[in-house]
């Protein structure tokens, strides 16, 4: 079984899981998930116990896939592999896959405990605060909506973002067209409730499929056994016949009423800004709540973009786009980086130019094609001798080999969505675009003055015969 507690057993073999005993809920533990991140060389996963206020036991795990190490043992590749070769892997590994159907197991630990109506309690978990002005702690931040659609009865796994009002009820926001969302509208149109179910911990890759695109009327869990090459296994919700991963750590059944409405939010959002565009959102009635022993509730704080958690979504877009520029015919593209920091408003290409044009075909189609368009709003082009991962190479490519009046496109009314932080409220929909073409000029690219740093060969030869003293004196 994909089980999460495995998953950090294997992480902790290759040193990357950190243990912090003795922490509060209440914005220290989001917070100096923020400065390890912040300080951190590699960041680590981090498993936060002794809880204040909290039995010993019941703990809170964060930053499970904000290295390329857990990313790639996550999807069941070799561990031991660097960002460009995840990338390329993922290329590939994307185009074939073949969804494999889950499978229905009968117990699962997650009945250890069970309570039901009065006893209902969300609280009796260390639900992090995660950003000082949220309005609430939010359960659901790595979590698993499970809804069936009521029409074509296919299942749905969905991370949506989840606060809690009460003891027993919470706010699940879900943007139009989501398909947690279709699935809600269908049910109230008929004017009937919808059934939910909800896991709040479990095997990662779950939160790799529910939290990223796939295609329409594919199930996650089938999704993910796609990728891992193996069945997950899942357990029936008693209440509602909807699908939990058996590994689940935490899960409630409850249902969603037409007509009932509360406020929610504000929430420190992934662009690093709060946003609440929706003063209502639909409430979950909670029925019935399932744990594990010593449950583990797992979080995506949503930290800024450059201290934050959010590495595997620019890693596995990055492929994305690649791939879209290649199915465009766009040829001799060598790398291709969503810069984390950039959430998911900068791309940057490295390119090496064959003809006139070619510099701004591919950013163009890297700024509108499927993966690239939505929220984007900055797509840099370097030649490839620049380090699209190293954001010094790409601000000095930018600085120094570009014209500002020759070099910079903007296209308008371009993909938004409601979480851009610069477009006001009454224009939110539309976004500008623009292409920083910081290749030297085609034309005259071979009189470019050549650049001074040491050539790749040099550096090399260098570094190997400084080895030993590089190892003890300057990478400590
Ligand atoms: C931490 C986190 C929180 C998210 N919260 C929401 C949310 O509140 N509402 C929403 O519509 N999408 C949210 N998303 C994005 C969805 O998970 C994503 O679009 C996913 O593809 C939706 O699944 P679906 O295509 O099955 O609807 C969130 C993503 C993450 C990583
Ligand atoms: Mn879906």
């Amino acid at each position: 079984m994909a089980d999460l507690r495995a998953w950090l057993n294997d992480v902790e073999k290759i040193g990357q899981l950190m243990s912090v005993a003795g922490i509060d809920w209440d914005l220290e533990l989001s917070t100096l998930t923020e400065v390890i991140n912040e300080r951190a060389k590699q960041r680590p996963a981090i498993l936060f116990d002794k809880i204040n206020g909290y039995p010993e036991g019941y703990r809170v795990a964060v930053n499970l896939l904000s290295s390329v190490n857990r990313l790639a043992l996550t999807m069941g590749m070799e561990p031991d592999v660097g960002e460009f070769d995840f990338v390329q892997k993922w290329r590939r590994q994307v185009k074939v896959i073949q969804p494999v159907e889950p499978k229905m197991v009968k117990d699962s630990p997650l009945f250890e405990n069970i309570q039901k109506g009065s006893d209902v309690n969300l609280l009796k978990f260390p639900v992090p605060r995660w950003h000082e002005l949220d309005g609430g702690r939010y359960i659901g931040t790595d979590d698993l909506v499970v809804t069936r659609d009521p029409e074509e009865g296919w299942v749905n796994v969905g991370t949506y973002r989840v606060m809690i009002h009460g003891r027993d009820f919470m706010g699940l926001h879900m943007s139009p067209g989501k398909h947690g969302r279709v699935h809600r509208d269908k049910y109230h149109q008929a004017g009937k409730p919808l059934p939910i179910a909800v896991s709040f911990g479990h095997h990662p890759i779950n939160f790799l499929v529910a939290s990223t695109d796939v295609p329409n009327r594919i199930n996650e869990y089938a999704y993910a056994g796609g990728i891992t090459g193996r069945p997950l296994e899942i357990v029936a919700g008693p209440l509602t016949g909807l699908p939990l991963p058996a590994d689940s750590e935490i899960a409630i059944e409850g249902e969603v009423l037409p007509d009932d409405f509360m406020p929610e939010g504000p929430f420190g959002e992934w662009t690093g800004y709060y946003a609440s565009n929706q003063p209502a959102v639909p409430v979950i009635r909670v029925k019935a709540i399932y744990h594990r022993n010593d449950p583990i509730l797992c979080g995506f704080p949503l930290l800024k973009p450059s201290s934050g958690d959010n590495l595997h979504f620019s890693l596995m877009r990055s492929a994305l786009i690649w791939n879209a520029l290649d199915e465009a015919g766009v040829p001799d593209v060598q790398a291709v980086w969503a810069h984390p920091s950039g959430g998911r408003f900068m791309t940057v290409l490295a390119i090496r130019q064959r003809y006139p044009g070619h510099a701004r075909q591919a950013a163009l189609i890297a700024s509108q094609c499927r993966s690239g368009a939505y929220l984007g709003r900055y797509v840099v082009v370097v030649d490839d001798d620049i380090d699209i991962t190293n954001s010094e190479e790409v601000i000095w490519a930018i600085s120094s080999r570009s014209d500002p009046v020759e070099s910079i496109e903007i296209l308008r009314r371009c993909w938004s969505g409601p979480l851009d932080p610069r477009i006001p409220v009454e224009d939110k929909g539309f976004s500008s675009r623009a292409i920083i073409d910081a290749t030297r000029p085609y034309e005259w690219r071979d009189k470019f003055p050549k650049s001074s740093g040491a050539s790749r060969e040099l550096k090399i030869q260098v570094a190997d015969k400084w080895r030993d003293f590089l190892e003890q004196k300057v990478e400590r």
